[in-house]
């Protein structure tokens, strides 16, 4: 089998450079580990950037978005229980966040992939990326039993943090950058009217808390935990005692409780491997890079790697340039360092540190304290939170 581009792994990163490939007449095949139900039903990211918003436009994939989606104009912040708004629009000149669910968007992207002749093969197994520092790169895999190639003139990795293609480009050249948190994220699904119209993140003495939605009647919660907790030892009375507390009383008197459907924790990190090219292989999304969700940054990041990959590639096969593929690793860095520089600010104020003292807890509340009075503050805030301009 032979095609343009081998793009592995069919998370956000690889169906939308599937799908902004596809538009523009280059081919492409895309190799996916496990199968579209297991892919679709990772519940993960719930604020889209207008970048991702403007791509999945762009798609002619926005509608059942537009519909569903929910805008947001501002997000508020708690400081021990006292909450203030930042209104993001007023302070970025009109720029808003979306909230529709990763899922959404996996849906929207894959029922859209068979009429448009987006190919994607799913449950491969042992996939293999070969001869990425030649010219004739190909990937391997088995699927029922048989063995499979597929040769292609590039690779785009898209295969997520415990991907293959990252692992493929040899130690020497990769140098990575990482942080790891010492707590993580419970999270909570549950059909019960959220307890604000706006997202709030709050910093409290028990530690971080979040609440957001999916929906007008289905609220998405999260809080800080530690390590080596487990999902056994929280009972959904005992989130939800713990999560009022952490929202303080005006916004925990308007919490409504319920059963949970979904329940996990999750580590937090950061981490960066550069360059994000080598030879004929290049990295998007998480395969390349992580940042703790206290931002909402990742699927984002993954949405503005592939609108620069996408447009490198577009440009090599129609205008016959290597410009946008040589430049493609520091353009796609630079705004990944600047997300990354956000998340880690993000999460190092409003979370609560088991190895720092009451010093550094004071320097939280006076810097956020700091927050609500200054608009200089809040810009800070908001430029980077609905997302900085793809350049
Ligand atoms: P993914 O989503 O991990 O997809 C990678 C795909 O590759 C497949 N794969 C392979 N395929 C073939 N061969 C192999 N050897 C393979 N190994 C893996 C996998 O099966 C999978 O289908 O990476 P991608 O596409 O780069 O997308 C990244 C995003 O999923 C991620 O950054 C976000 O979910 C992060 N994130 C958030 N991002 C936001 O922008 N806004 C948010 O509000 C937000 N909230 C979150 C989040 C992530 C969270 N968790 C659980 C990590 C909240 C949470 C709790
Ligand atoms: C979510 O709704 O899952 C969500 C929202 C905002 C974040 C992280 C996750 O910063």
């Amino acid at each position: 089998m032979r095609t343009q581009v081998a793009i592995i792994g069919a998370g956000p990163a690889g169906l939308l450079l599937a799908h902004l490939l596809r538009r523009a007449g280059v081919e492409a095949v895309v190799i996916e580990r496990r199968d579209r139900e297991y892919v679709e039903g990772r519940v993960r990211a719930g604020v889209l950037e207008q970048v991702t918003v403007d791509l999945m436009n762009t798609l002619g994939l926005g509608e059942r978005m537009r519909a569903e989606g929910l805008v947001h104009t501002g997000t508020n912040i708690a400081s021990d229980g006292d909450l203030f708004r930042i209104d993001m629009s007023e302070l970025t000149g009109g720029s808003t966040v979306m909230v529709y669910g990763q899922q959404e968007v996996m849906k929207d992207l894959f029922d859209a992939a068979e009429p448009r002749g987006v190919r994607i093969i799913f449950d491969a197994e042992d996939v293999a990326l070969h001869d990425i520092d030649g010219s004739k790169p190909y990937v391997t895999w088995r699927k029922d039993g048989a063995e499979h190639r597929l040769d292609c003139d590039f690779i785009a990795g898209c295969d997520g943090y415990h991907g293959v293609s990252r692992a493929t480009i040899p130690a020497d050249v990769l140098k990575t950058f990482e942080r790891v948190y010492p707590f993580g994220w419970l999270g909570v699904l549950a059909d019960v009217p959220p307890c604000d119209h706006e997202l709030i993140y709050s910093n409290h003495e028990r530690g971080f808390a979040l609440a957001s939605m999916r929906s007008p009647t289905r609220s998405r919660y999260y809080i800080q935990c530690g390590l080596d907790e487990r999902i056994e030892d929280w009972s959904d009375e005992r989130f939800w005692d713990e999560l009022c507390l952490r929202l303080g009383p005006e916004a925990g008197a308007r919490v409504t409780r319920g059963a949970s459907f979904e329940k996990s924790i999750a580590p937090l990190r950061s981490f960066v491997s550069e360059p994000m090219r080598h030879g004929r292989l290049f990295l998007a999304g998480d395969a390349a890079h992580i940042v703790p969700p206290t931002g909402a940054k990742g699927l984002n990041l993954a949405a503005s790697d592939v609108i620069m990959l996408g447009e490198a590639l577009t440009e090599h096969y129609l205008e016959g340039s290597n410009a946008g593929l040589d430049g493609y690793s520091a353009r796609a860095l630079a705004r990944v360092w600047k997300a990354e520089r956000f998340s880690w600010w993000f999460t190092s104020l409003t979370h609560r540190f088991p190895d720092r003292d009451g010093f550094d807890r004071k320097m939280q509340v006076a810097e956020l304290a700091y927050m609500r009075g200054s608009r200089a503050a809040q810009v800070t805030l908001a430029e980077n939170y609905v997302g900085l301009p793809l350049v």
